[in-house]
């Protein structure tokens, strides 16, 4: 059984003295502090160039050695999907989470405890993604013991697609997903539901969003630096914003982290409130790196 009481560190409005007391940095807490209050922080220099210029020599190889299964995913503008898990088959990937020092530390800090990588998302290209929260994807048991940990691998600007989100939108809409979902089904939600449902993720997404606005809060970019990284809070509505040259890259990756141990779910339980009880030990299991957890799941496809 896992614990069933863990939470983000601020559920405790204590939780900088107890940072504190554990020997956490003051600089890790105020970066923890910046995601309650907006909902991310970002650290300048995470990753040296060279983490940077490796780990983007890494994926050409990689497509170099893979060419006719990447030639055959390769979209019609000549960009590569984004692909997953590249940091189960490559360490020099894996190299941006551990080698990432203070953003570590921060995770720590805000999961109270080592945070553990859970999976990866490594972009070619910025992904113009509307504004979401990635909640419904990394549905924790215990709830949202998640965050997203992004760098950029060069510099990501207007041109070529930076980071969006609603600064303060993690904590502003208390979207309820069951009855969103309920809602969806004219009242009467299905007995099961599959992990992932295009038509309940927009109706969360919007009604996020639209609290969002109607609050008054309103959309910023992130143009950042190869090098820095940037850590959502699991409710902050984020995104990728329109790539205006369309033929540039924007390499970066994303690690979805969590403390060890902690069991994540999809739709199927956000959307319907169902967490399996008694709550279950993940589904995977773990290996070290460089004295952290990493869930020992499948990588290397285009998704
Ligand atoms: O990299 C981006 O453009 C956005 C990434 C994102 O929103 C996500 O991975 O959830």
């Amino acid at each position: 059984m896992i614990p069933t009481d863990r939470t983000l560190c601020f559920a405790n409005p204590d939780w900088a003295s107890v940072a504190r007391r554990a020997g956490y940095s003051e600089s890790a807490i105020d970066h923890a502090r910046l995601i309650e209050s907006q909902g991310y922080t970002v650290v300048k220099s995470g990753v040296s160039p060279h983490h940077c210029s490796r780990a983007i020599d890494a994926f050409r190889s990689w497509l170099e050695q893979n060419k006719q299964y990447a030639e055959s995913k390769r979209m019609a503008d000549g960009h590569y999907p984004r692909f997953v898990n590249f940091h189960s088959i490559s360490d020099t990937i894996l190299d941006l989470f551990a080698d990432n020092r203070t953003t570590l530390e921060i995770q720590d800090v805000v999961f109270g405890g080592p945070a553990a990588v859970y999976t990866s998302l490594f972009y070619e290209r910025g992904s113009a993604q509307p504004l979401h929260r990635d909640v419904p994807y990394f549905c924790t048991y215990p709830r949202d013991l998640y965050l997203g940990v992004w760098t950029a691998l060069e510099a990501a600007s207007l041109a070529n697609g930076p980071l969006m989100m609603i600064p303060g939108g993690h904590a502003v809409a208390q979207v309820d997903p069951v009855e969103v979902a309920t809602a969806h089904f004219g009242g009467n939600l299905p007995n099961t539901l599959p992990p992932i449902h295009d038509g309940l993720w927009v109706a969360y997404q919007s009604r996020v969003s639209d609290e969002c606005f109607a609050k008054g809060l309103n959309m910023v970019v992130a143009p950042l630096d190869a090098g820095d990284t940037l850590i959502w809070h699991p409710l902050l509505p984020h995104g990728g914003a329109q790539i205006v040259e369309t033929h540039l890259t924007r390499f970066s990756i994303v690690f979805h982290t969590t403390p060890e141990n902690v069991p994540v779910y999809q739709g199927d339980v956000f959307f319907s409130g169902q967490y399996p009880k008694p709550p279950e030990l993940p589904r995977w299991a773990y290996r070290r790196y460089k004295g952290r957890s990493v869930a020992d799941l499948a990588g290397g496809k285009f998704g």
